[in-house]
């Protein structure tokens, strides 16, 4: 792990505050537009306050999210008032235009008296509290006591997303993860403006989520991982705490059961699900493409049908994610038949299909996404999926997946898509990616992160950290922000940060670190 900076006392005389305020110019994802003005700054005092709307809720619950945030390393109270703003207070408004700044977007108003926020809603509100992090030095991330300043610059910026959908994905199945080294992730995404997660709940190797009407799955099937580990699966009630952790640092949570293949642990679990009768050994390997759920029988969609049923009704967001890759061990007629069963029963329990695209091949109805994950800029029946209407959601994998080593000496991750430095993760335009699909047909983009060679939280970090970034910057900031040039210099500046927070992170050649 990274060790925590030692506190320093500031020495007599001394003017730091000029090399650690950041310049409004070095956030990431960048934003849309900043206006810097050179001189004046705005500080963060004993007594500054953070102002709402007296009457939102939503607003208060940023406030409170911000307080928390700031609470530790300046020490200060930052009272939430309601009232009137004073002067030092940081104010967050939802006065913000619709037509300049949409949902999501937010400006910052900077001046030596006043910090103000204004959006149309909270999650513009949040996401313009996340550049408020980034713009304060980075000891404000520390969890104990810093000595100030604490500056902002002056000036302006405004900011909106670029695509509607900010994504990663966890694989909880390979190597299981706590609901703690989740939420810890969580927080790490959400300084990116990430704003969905997609959890891989399911796969030869584990099952990862409680089933009421088929408890084997997690008894039996969640008991191990690869390498033999004791595995582990979420209950309802620690599912729900994911789901809400994430939702409170506006995540909306996609779960993942992968279908017909990677599905070794159910077969496991329950005997009737194999075609001949018999279960397989639970697996703790990383091969794919091995198993199927039995095409024929009955019983598959009775099972299946609890599952959706169940895990729709523990997901409050849109999309359900079913899965659908590799699926070696199904013949194509196979997968037809079995993916035209299942996408309406995931309609039946009011959710919206998601899956790898495979699945285009089995004519989803056009309201479906669709996810790339292919290593190339084209493909026939992705490009057929959007002109039928499915949004395309990018992760192709040689640029997008945080599993691939960096280069064939890092001892973490896979390399059959990669290596991929940060570089080639960053420089690529999502709208202009692959042939024969618009701009329009995009959804955005997500960054998985497979989990067979990765078992604790430092290792997430280390494969996310600083690659996550780049794919966040890709899916927010306009075309005409993106420059691998000014990128590697802002991502640089991030690295004090990342330490307050203990963050683990490869330290790319690439990139100008201090
Ligand atoms: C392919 S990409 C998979 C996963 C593996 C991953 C490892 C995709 C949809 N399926 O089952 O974990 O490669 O990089």
């Amino acid at each position: 792990s990274v060790a925590a900076p030692q506190q320093h006392e500031p020495q007599a005389g001394q003017q730091r505050d000029s090399d650690d305020t950041p310049s409004l110019h070095d956030v990431i994802p960048a934003p849309t537009s900043v206006r810097e003005e050179p001189g004046e700054k705005f500080h963060i005092k004993w007594n500054t306050g953070i102002h709402t709307p007296p009457d939102s809720s939503e607003a208060v619950e940023v406030a409170h999210y911000l307080q928390r945030q700031l609470r530790p390393s300046t020490g200060y109270g930052l009272l939430v008032n309601r009232d009137s703003p004073g002067r030092n207070d940081i104010v967050l408004r939802l006065d913000g235009s619709r037509e300049r700044l949409g949902e999501s977007g937010y400006r910052m108003d900077v001046d030596q008296d006043r910090l103000t926020i204004h959006a149309t809603g909270s999650e513009g509100l949040f996401y313009g509290v996340q550049t408020l992090r980034q713009l304060l030095p980075a000891k404000a991330e520390s969890d104990f006591p810093r000595h100030g300043p604490w500056k902002v610059r002056a000036g302006e910026i405004v900011d909106k997303p670029r695509f509607e959908r900010r994504s990663a994905m966890l694989d909880v199945a390979r190597h299981f993860f706590e609901v703690g080294q989740v939420k810890t992730y969580i927080d790490q995404l959400a300084q990116y403006k990430i704003n969905y997660l997609h959890m891989h709940l399911s796969d030869d190797q584990g099952w990862r989520i409680q089933i009421d009407s088929w408890p084997r799955l997690t008894t039996h099937g969640g008991s191990t991982e690869v390498g033999g580990g004791e595995g582990g699966y979420y209950t309802k009630r620690e599912f729900a705490e994911i789901v809400r952790y994430a939702s409170s640092r506006n995540i909306t949570i996609v779960p993942e059961i992968d279908m017909p293949g990677h599905t070794n642990a159910a077969l496991a679990s329950y005997a009737e699900l194999n075609c001949d009768g018999e279960a397989p050994d639970l697996y703790t390997g990383i091969k794919v493409g091995f198993s199927s759920l039995c095409i024929d029988k009955e019983i598959t969609y009775e099972f299946v049908d609890d599952v959706i049923r169940e895990v729709a009704a523990m997901t409050p967001g849109q999309y359900l994610h079913i899965g659908g890759d590799e699926a070696h061990a199904t013949t194509d007629e196979d997968y037809r038949k079995f993916m035209s069963r299942v996408l309406p029963i995931v309609e039946k329990y009011g959710k919206t299909p998601l899956g790898w695209h495979e699945y285009a091949k089995a004519n989803p109805s056009e309201s479906a996404m669709v996810q790339y994950w292919g290593t190339t800029n084209s493909n026939a029946e992705v490009a057929e999926a959007a002109a039928r209407g499915n949004e395309i959601l990018l992760s192709p994998a040689h640029k997008s997946y945080l599993d691939q080593k960096y280069n064939e000496d890092t001892e973490l991750g896979l390399d059959w898509a990669g290596p991929t430095t940060v570089r080639e993760a960053y420089d690529w335009d999502p709208g202009g990616f692959m042939k024969s699909v618009p701009e329009s047909s995009i959804a955005g983009v997500e960054a998985p992160l497979w989990s067979e060679t990765l078992t604790n939280s430092d290792e997430i970090e280390f494969m996310a950290f600083p690659r996550l970034p780049a794919i966040a910057e890709l899916g927010w900031s306009s075309a005409d922000e993106l420059d691998w040039s000014s990128f590697r210099q802002r991502l640089a500046k991030q690295a004090p940060s990342w330490e307050e927070q203990g963050i683990d992170y490869y330290r790319s050649e690439q990139i100008p670190w201090s």
